[in-house]
């Protein structure tokens, strides 16, 4: 079968028919959710606007999907998949892939370059090298260390920082950062950390970059949502049944996506307003309703389901108490905590939810959405929690949500799909649940070591409730724990 690349590409399966211009933005992260989100708005945005806006992927440590690019012309199929049909679409906006842990330099070259006028990053919540319980850059990390100490970067934020200061010392153009992960004002947030490695420098290497940050670099905040599961020889099939192409980098996705972002671009952007982007002054709505409503019951429901022993979202989301759970989560838990955007109503975005969560024919793992959970539940879990504890109210199914997630990892044997979750901070986890007497002081424990920032550490009934919640999930079960939280919720 012959392969995918620029000549075999069927021209009905291209996202954007223009020949790519010169290489404007720099992607840090080239995973299954760039090349299915980004790389799709932009291909529609140059379909519809012309402009120097192709893209340079960088991988960070494996080659393999860098390599699968390069022998196929920078091509790969989007496999948008829903019970209802499949159809494959080529977004042919990468210029270059590069690999971070074999070319270095390459990387700060490309980041420095003068024609680079966006840098964005796909690089997992955990990603940012900062400390959850402070939101500050985390100085005690290795990488971090060692990447202020000089040498080729090893930190995503280290190599920002260096580039800028290569951008600043040579007078670049202006440059936008801008993130595309989960994290709840994660502009900000970006910009705080690089400004805090630049502090964190001897004063002579420091000033000209200050100054570059002050004046030329953007961090605009933006909120991303496409559920883009891991590639499986199904996806290469599909493209093959399809096109009759072998296609070794293809990725699924659902249908929807979604982008929102602030117009901070400090030198030019592709017209991604032609690209099903939209762009508001005030991002933050949307990205607590999509943190919390999304991104928090999507954990629930995968730590839930891998524990009753399902391997899929749609799985677990197909049982009524599951469903029930997610449910109260979403309307009792998040909701008082949201200002909904005024374009979308409640109700029916999380209808829609409830239809995303339950496409089928995605095959999204519960696995994939229960692992990284002490990186991601931080974003989901303690702020909206707080409000409700400062009100006198213990929010029963956020309670359940971390529950969950500590019989998960502290109990990988109860299934397979709880076995096959990962977590930076599993090991610490298992050895604090092994030297407590108690599940309430394990939870004390685990809570107290900066899982969920100091503010819940220190509220004793939410602690309390978690604790029972994980006893009655290790003692009798998942319908268990849900009919408990759902009566003590009212
Ligand atoms: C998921 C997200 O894995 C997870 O934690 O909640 O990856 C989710 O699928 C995306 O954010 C959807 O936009």
């Amino acid at each position: 079968m012959q392969r995918l690349n620029a000549s075999t590409t069927p021209v009905s399966t291209l996202q954007h028919h223009r020949s790519l211009g010169a290489p404007g933005i720099v992607h840090l992260g080239l995973g299954n959710f760039h090349r299915a989100h980004q790389a799709v708005h932009t291909a529609r945005a140059l379909e519809h606007t012309e402009g120097p806006w192709a893209i340079v992927g960088v991988a960070n440590s494996s080659a393999t999907i860098a390599e699968a690019m390069r022998e196929q012309d920078m091509r790969y199929g989007v496999v948008e998949i829903s019970p209802e049909r499949t159809e494959i679409g080529v977004p042919a906006v990468h210029s270059d892939v590069l690999v971070a842990a074999q070319q270095p330099d390459a990387v700060l070259d490309a980041l420095s370059a003068h024609e680079t006028r966006i840098v964005t990053l796909t690089i997992t919540e955990k990603g940012y090298s900062y400390s959850p319980r402070t939101k500050s850059l985390d100085l005690d990390d290795p990488g971090i260390r060692a990447d202020l100490a000089g040498g080729a970067p090893r930190t995503t934020i280290g190599r920002l920082a260096r580039a800028l200061q290569r951008r600043a010392t040579t007078h670049a153009s202006p440059v936008a950062i801008l993130s595309c992960d989960n994290l709840t004002g994660n502009g900000e947030l970006t910009g705080r950390l690089v400004r805090e490695f630049a502090e964190a420098l001897p004063a002579a290497e420091r000033e000209d970059l200050l100054a570059y940050l002050r004046g030329s670099v953007s961090f605009p905040n933006g909120m991303v949502d496409r559920i883009v599961p891991a590639t499986t020889d199904a996806y290469r099939q599909a493209v093959a049944d399809r096109l009759g192409l072998r296609d070794e980098a293809p990725v699924p996705a659902e249908p929807f996506s979604m982008w929102v972002l602030e117009d901070h671009f400090a030198a030019g952007r592709p017209a991604w307003e032609h690209g099903g982007v939209t762009f508001t002054d005030d991002v933050e709505p949307y990205e607590l309703m999509k943190l919390r409503l999304l991104n928090g019951t999507h954990s629930l429901i995968a730590y839930l389901g891998a524990l009753d022993g399902c391997d899929l979202i749609a799985d677990a989301i197909a049982r009524p108490h599951i469903a029930e759970a997610a449910r109260r989560l979403m309307r009792a838990d998040y909701l008082p905590t949201l200002t909904m955007p005024a374009d979308i109503d409640f109700e029916d975005y999380s209808a829609q939810l409830f239809t995303r969560w339950s496409n089928s024919a995605l095959g999204h793992r519960t696995r994939q959405v229960g692992s990284d959970g002490s990186t991601k539940l931080a974003q989901r879990v303690p702020e909206p929690a707080a409000l409700h504890l400062k009100a006198g109210r213990v929010p029963q199914h956020l309670a359940l949500s971390v529950a969950a997630y500590l019989r998960c990892t502290t109990a990988p044997e109860t299934t397979e799909h709880t076995a096959a979750m990962v977590d930076p901070a599993a090991e610490a986890l298992r050895t604090a649940r092994e030297n407590a007497s108690s599940t309430r002081e394990f939870v004390a424990t685990a809570l107290r070591d900066g899982l969920l920032g100091d503010e819940l550490a220190a509220h004793q009934e939410f602690q309390a409730r978690v604790a029972e919640l994980v006893d009655v999930l290790s003692a009798h079960g998942v319908a268990a724990a849900t009919e408990e939280a759902l009566q003590a919720n009212g």
